[in-house]
């Protein structure tokens, strides 16, 4: 038989052989599975929370998972020899174990010499940037090397191995952040998110971020108008000056923007109940003038802000102008910007995907 590469990979049969090692080395290929699978998923749960304790318990977990990769390489390697022995069909195995590194050290890197930046890309974006690669390279690295999951492999010997990788990625975990704090790193100075500050009290030097593809909209605010609209009742419309006229709540409140940046500014504005009530069912949408659109549940109408002012000034276009949302709590993805509609909507909060798809 010659190469077939368009064939599945199959084990050749000559390597029977090697069955005694063949169980560590599903093993560890399993555990990789798991660990890998555990490091996306915390990934995107620590970009959802934004207060401490519930994101330092995700950080947390997430470093652990992460690091026990790394911890897996003496076995792996084992596998990796003996895989590219074969003669062809390492390239998905070749460029998966490159996106992994390299995800591996730009997150290590985040998180213990703080916000790096070459050529305008972060270690955070190259992070996570990797980490998505990582997926579909995973997939097909994994259905071309099928891995049989046994009866056993849940015996307690297994779960004594899980302990011992988990405890030793823990070890690891710890010594980063001890050396981090010990050697005065930028990393001991982040949030429990991960974030840096940048800019606080000085709206200027916090930076414009867009979540994906939004861009920072032209507004004319002689023309502009807030759309304001309750089930049953038809739309109000307030210009600009009547939106200022509203303005009387001043709020210091921290936004923490998944790129790795946060900043705490005095933000000035209105609340949403006072636009809009308190809705006792259903959600709260708002929505910019791009198009970008959170929902939140109609309790927050208390604490959401339409603010039009930060650090006493008018907010500039790339934070918002004229108006943006101010969403204590909530990461800086919920902090929708040039607000044109708020309105209360029959369905539920969680009716929209979790993070924005613009
Ligand atoms: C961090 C994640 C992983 C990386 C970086 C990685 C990398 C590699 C590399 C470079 C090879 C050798 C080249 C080749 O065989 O084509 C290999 C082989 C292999 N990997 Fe992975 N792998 C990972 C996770 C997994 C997982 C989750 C499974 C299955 C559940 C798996 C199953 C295998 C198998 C069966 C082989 C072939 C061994 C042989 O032919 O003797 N790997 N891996
Ligand atoms: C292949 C999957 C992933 C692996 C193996 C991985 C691994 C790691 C590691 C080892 C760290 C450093 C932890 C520390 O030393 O404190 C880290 C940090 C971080 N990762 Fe990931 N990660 C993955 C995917 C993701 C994804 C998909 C996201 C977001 C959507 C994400 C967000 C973060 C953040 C925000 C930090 C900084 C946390 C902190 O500073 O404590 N990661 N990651
Ligand atoms: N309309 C709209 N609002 C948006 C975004 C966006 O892409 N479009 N990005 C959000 C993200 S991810 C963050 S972190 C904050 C950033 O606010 P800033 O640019 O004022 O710092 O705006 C949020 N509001
Ligand atoms: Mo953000």
């Amino acid at each position: 038989m010659g190469a077939r590469p368009w064939l599945p990979y199959r084990r050749p049969a000559h390597t029977v052989k090697v069955g005694v090692s063949l169980r560590p080395s599903r093993r560890t290929n399993q555990a990789l599975l798991v660990l890998l699978a555990g490091a996306f998923v915390t990934g995107w749960v620590a970009f959802w929370f934004e207060r401490p304790l519930d994101s330092r318990v995700v950080s947390v977990l997430h470093g652990i998972l992460g690091l026990g990769i790394v911890v897996l390489i003496p076995w792996k390697t084992v596998i990796v020899r003996r895989g590219l022995r074969r003669r062809w069909g390492h390239g998905d195995a070749v460029a998966l174990a490159v996106v992994v590194a390299l995800s591996l050290v730009a997150g290590v890197l985040h998180a213990t010499l703080g916000p790096l930046e070459v050529a305008g890309i972060t270690a955070l974006q190259v992070h996570v940037g990797s980490a998505i690669a990582a997926v579909p390279l995973a997939l097909i690295h994994v259905v071309r090397r099928p891995q049989r999951v046994r009866a056993t492999d849940l015996s307690r010997r297994a779960v004594v191995r899980a302990i011992g990788v988990g405890g030793t990625a823990a070890l690891a975990y710890g010594a980063l952040e001890v050396v981090t704090s010990v050697a005065g790193l930028p990393g001991a100075r982040r949030r429990a998110t991960g974030s840096y500050e940048q800019g606080s009290g000085v709206p200027s030097a916090m930076p414009v971020t867009q979540w994906f593809t939004d861009g920072v909209p032209g507004i004319d605010v002689a023309t502009y108008e807030l759309l304001v609209s309750r089930p049953g009742e038809p739309t109000r419309r307030l210009s600009y000056g009547g939106l200022l006229a509203m303005t009387s709540i001043t709020e210091a409140a921290l936004l923490d923007c998944t790129g790795g940046w946060w900043a705490e500014q005095t933000w000035r504005g209105v609340r949403l109940h006072t636009l809009l009530g308190n809705p006792d069912h259903g959600s709260i949408v708002v929505r910019s003038v791009t198009g970008y659109t959170r929902r939140f549940p109609p309790e927050e109408a208390t604490s959401l802000l339409l603010a039009t002012h930060v650090g006493g000034d008018r907010l500039a276009p790339g934070h918002g102008a004229p108006v943006r949302l101010v969403a204590p709590g909530h990461r800086g993805f919920w902090w929708v910007k040039w607000v044109e509609e708020v309105s209360v909507e029959p369905q539920p909060s969680w009716w929209e995907p979790p993070f924005p798809l613009q």
